[in-house]
């Protein structure tokens, strides 16, 4: 048996989609320091060293208890040696002073304020501030042409980068449903990202639509936003700018898609001062057809780390290509058919975990 002052050894499983997260963090002090660190490389287009602080961080996040000392780590995988340098220095110290140091850079500050633009994207920003611009006001006085995301965006910037609630996500939901069942009865539409998880707060609102019957959802999405634009002139919510190139669309999104910002009216007790009786809030619409539909609430659900270990683990473990799309396996050169979540994972040859346990 071991000495009683020994502290308690860990075991975890090396890909974050085998492991159960939940939203109750032991370790935050060294998880919001790890996931600065990952911010501020991707926010550099240094996305290996990205999804290293991301991996260490997500390890951490699914430990049962607080870490207190590096020697609980030994043998836990994931961590690699910048990430443990960087534990090493908050358990010392309180605080890490690689953290520190970024937060206090002009470019890591510049870099949180232009990418909180909607529609401004980390490459973006690195060339305004290679243009000395680091700020709004700045951005304002120098002229620069912005596509009418980035207008919609700089105008609602206060709006934009206050947290959504769940009591907004669900009016919002309330929303999208009367549209999508106005222009196409029998339409579902599924909550998906964050809140999906269980989170109590976003910096966006994600949903899903499809139809039951394959082929009835082509087409979709200009008649939903064309529909949510029509209630401008009621004092209802209602859309006000859409589509992009918000993010660029990468190859693996072949799905009709609209990232847009809603005007929410806002309850009586949530009036403020300024009399303002709305307030913008970033919704992200995916039309998925049925036949797809199983793939993409998965793929849609997040977290963003938790899909890309999925990914992985399909490819360097058994040999399967995962999207929001399909699931392909390539011993037997064939897609595999799925209508639950659940036998993606079995496919997968992974425990189901459920949306509440991906917060990795
Ligand atoms: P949030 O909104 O900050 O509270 O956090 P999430 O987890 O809702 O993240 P969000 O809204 O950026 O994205 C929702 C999920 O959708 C995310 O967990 C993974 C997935 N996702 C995001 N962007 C893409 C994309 O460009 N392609 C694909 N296939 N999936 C994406
Ligand atoms: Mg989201």
């Amino acid at each position: 048996s071991r000495p009683f002052t020994e502290v308690a050894l860990f075991s975890v499983s090396s890909y974050a989609c085998q492991r159960r997260t939940t939203l109750d963090n032991h370790n935050s002090n060294l998880t919001d320091a790890l996931s600065l660190l990952a911010e501020n490389a991707e926010l550099s287009n240094e996305d290996g060293r990205g999804v290293a602080f991301r991996r260490a961080a997500a390890l951490l996040k699914a430990l049962p208890t607080q870490v207190i000392s590096m020697s609980q780590l030994r043998g836990l995988p994931c961590l690699g040696e910048h990430s443990l340098r960087v534990i090493k220095d908050v358990l010392e110290n309180g605080v890490s002073s690689e953290v520190e140091s970024t937060k206090q850079s002009k470019r890591y500050k510049a870099l949180k304020i232009l990418t909180g633009i909607f529609g401004v994207g980390a490459k973006t920003a690195d060339r305004w501030i290679r243009e000395g611009i680091y700020n709004l006001e700045q951005l304002r006085d120098s002229g620069q042409t912005l596509n009418r995301a980035q207008k919609a965006g700089l105008e609602h910037y206060d709006d934009l980068n206050e947290p959504v609630t769940k009591a907004e996500a669900d009016a919002i939901g309330e929303i999208v449903q009367k549209a999508v069942n106005s222009v196409l009865p029998g339409s579902e539409v599924a909550l998906t990202g964050g809140f999906r998880r269980g989170k109590l707060t976003g910096h966006d609102v994600d949903f899903l639509i499809t139809h039951p019957e394959e082929g009835k959802e082509v087409g979709l999405m200009p008649k939903v936003v064309a529909w949510l634009e029509s209630q401008k002139t009621t004092r209802n919510s209602y859309l006000e700018s859409k589509d992009g190139p918000a993010r660029p669309a990468s190859n693996m999104d072949r799905f009709e898609r609209c990232f847009s910002i809603f005007k929410l009216t806002k309850r009586k007790e949530q009036e403020t001062a300024s009399h303002k009786i709305w307030r913008a809030v970033r919704v992200d619409l995916v039309v998925s057809p049925i036949s797809q539909f199983a793939f993409a609430v998965l793929g849609w659900t997040g977290s963003k780390l938790f899909e890309r270990e999925l990914r992985r683990w399909a490819g360097h473990e058994k040999n399967m290509s995962l999207s929001s799309h399909a699931l392909f396996d390539n011993t037997q050169n064939k897609y595999l058919r799925a209508t639950s979540e659940e036998e993606i994972f079995a496919y997968l040859g992974l425990e189901y975990i459920p949306p509440s346990e991906r917060n990795a």
